[in-house]
């Protein structure tokens, strides 16, 4: 056996040098974390701020990541991970994980741009004997067909497909191995070191190595070998379940408010029954996962050719939970209207613009959707978030002269808002609030104008 098949399916951080290609929230991360373990780590990312900025020991991710600073200073100082444009520099590791962006289109079509970019570059330095893992979501089917095929084709190299070519001598191999990431903006190494992985290698021997590879930067978590088609299978499921799961509590919110129930105590009491959890209803669902995954793993099936199955429940669930921002949209007009106000005359409060509570995180945020929809109409929008530039103004004279106030996102420091003072800076007691953040009781007294979502 070559010894550089050696260092792959016994890894150590003595003989293993590892590549990392993408160095964004994700692969940063797990860069520093194998090099804190000691690993010689080679980093890449496209874009030269960010590698110079990561090589001079200063974090490039945005947001509040707990230890992420300092396990970068520690790295850098202690030579264990270099950044780099260069993807020849990539060329000694043994082991490539790849953490570069797969987002989808508006029509929900996989974008892999930059993973067909990253797949070619690396193909055209990649030696023999090199494990490639992706680590980014794909549709279930791309691993073993789109990054298979561009590898192959750009490194003149075949990918093994069974455990007897390990012992080929002749063989001029890769091996392939698919480990989707758990991480969440905000907890990304506490996520990255304590949530079970799961190890899709191309041969059982491949996912055996993968669980000893990752073994070292999660201690205790289970990490569980199988191929690599469950692996993205696995992934895109997880979190299409979630939608589906949140989509299912938003309809009963919107079949509550149609038949003058309360969502929140019909959910308080279903989920005393035995193995009931329904999730929170909400103003929408955002972020960079749960919106895109869904997509991918109904793609899935979209592309193979003889596919005489069409999926429709994840489909209607993400309908359901892109519909909320318009919902809302549609309870403001309402709500003016009964008021005698026009859009155009009205002046708006968005409360919370972030995706998640507590979190800087706008990407795919609903309160987007419900600015632009606001916009279209001509009225007035003042935005607020405590977590998000340059919205973090004082919020009581974020308030003044607004007619209506609406709660996208439940941060924490709305729960303490002094009500009564923040209507005082408005010029009218309306609050919508999509996130069942207030107590009616106490909206009542102050005489306010109030709605909840999913009560009727
Ligand atoms: N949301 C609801 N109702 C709910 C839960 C969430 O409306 O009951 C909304 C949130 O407001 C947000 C969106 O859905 O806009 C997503 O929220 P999330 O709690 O799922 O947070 P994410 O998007 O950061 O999801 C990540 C995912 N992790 C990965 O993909 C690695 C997801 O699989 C996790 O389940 C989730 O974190 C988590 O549980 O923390």
């Amino acid at each position: 056996m070559s010894s550089r098949l050696d260092h792959i399916l016994f890894p150590s951080p003595s003989n293993t040098i590892v590549g990392v290609i993408g160095l964004g929230y994700v692969g940063l991360p797990v860069a520093c974390e194998f090099a804190r373990q000691g690993f010689n780590v080679i980093g890449l990312d496209i874009k030269a701020d960010r590698v110079a900025k990561i090589n001079a020991g200063i974090n490039p991710i945005e947001g509040d990541e707990p230890g992420l600073q300092a396990l970068l200073c520690e790295v850098i100082v202690a030579q264990k991970l270099q950044a780099t444009t260069d993807y020849k520099e990539l060329q000694a590791a043994h082991v490539i994980t790849i953490n570069v962006e797969t987002p989808v289109d508006e029509f929900h079509v996989p974008q892999y741009h930059a993973l067909r970019a990253a797949v070619h570059s690396l193909g055209e330095v990649i030696q023999s004997d090199t494990l490639v893992i992706v680590e980014s979501t794909v549709a279930p089917g791309t691993t073993l067909s789109l990054v298979k095929e561009i590898l192959e084709e750009s490194s003149n190299k075949k990918t093994i497909t069974m455990d007897a070519q390990l012992q080929d001598i002749q063989m001029q191999r890769l091996l392939l191995g698919m480990c989707p990431e758990r991480v969440m903006p905000g907890r990304l190494l506490h996520n990255l070191r304590n949530l079970d992985r799961v190890c899709g290698g191309v041969t059982p021997v491949v996912a055996a190595a993968m669980s000893r590879f990752y073994r070292y930067i999660i201690p205790h978590a289970d990490l569980d070998a199988t191929d690599i088609l469950t692996a993205e299978l696995v992934k895109t499921t997880e979190n299409a379940y979630r939608d589906v799961q949140i989509a299912f509590a938003n309809e009963v919110a919107l079949i509550c408010e149609a038949s003058g129930g309360n969502v929140w105590k019909v959910r308080e009491l279903v989920n005393k029954s035995p193995g009931r959890h329904m999730l929170l209803p909400g103003a929408g669902v955002g972020g960079h996962c749960i919106p895109k995954d869904p997509w991918l793993l109904v793609n899935s099936v979209q592309r193979t050719k003889t596919a005489s199955f069409t999926p429709t429940l994840i489909p209607a669930a993400r309908y359901i939970n892109e519909a909320m921002p318009h919902h809302l949209y549609n309870i403001i007009l309402q709500r003016l209207s009964q008021n005698n106000l026009q859009p155009q005359d009205a002046k708006v409060l968005i409360m919370g613009y972030s995706y998640l509570e507590d979190s800087d995180d706008t990407r795919d945020t609903p309160s987007q959707k419900l600015v632009y929809f606001l916009n279209s109409v001509g009225a007035k929008i003042t935005v607020h978030d405590p977590f998000v530039k340059p919205y973090d103004n004082d919020i009581y004279d974020c308030a003044l002269g607004c007619d209506i106030a609406v709660l996208m996102v439940k941060h924490t420091t709305y729960l303490s808002l002094d009500l009564s003072y923040l209507f005082t800076m408005m010029r009218r007691r309306i609050l919508i609030d999509g996130r069942n953040a207030f107590d009616e009781t106490i909206l009542n007294k102050l005489s306010a104008d109030y709605y909840c979502i999913g009560v009727g």
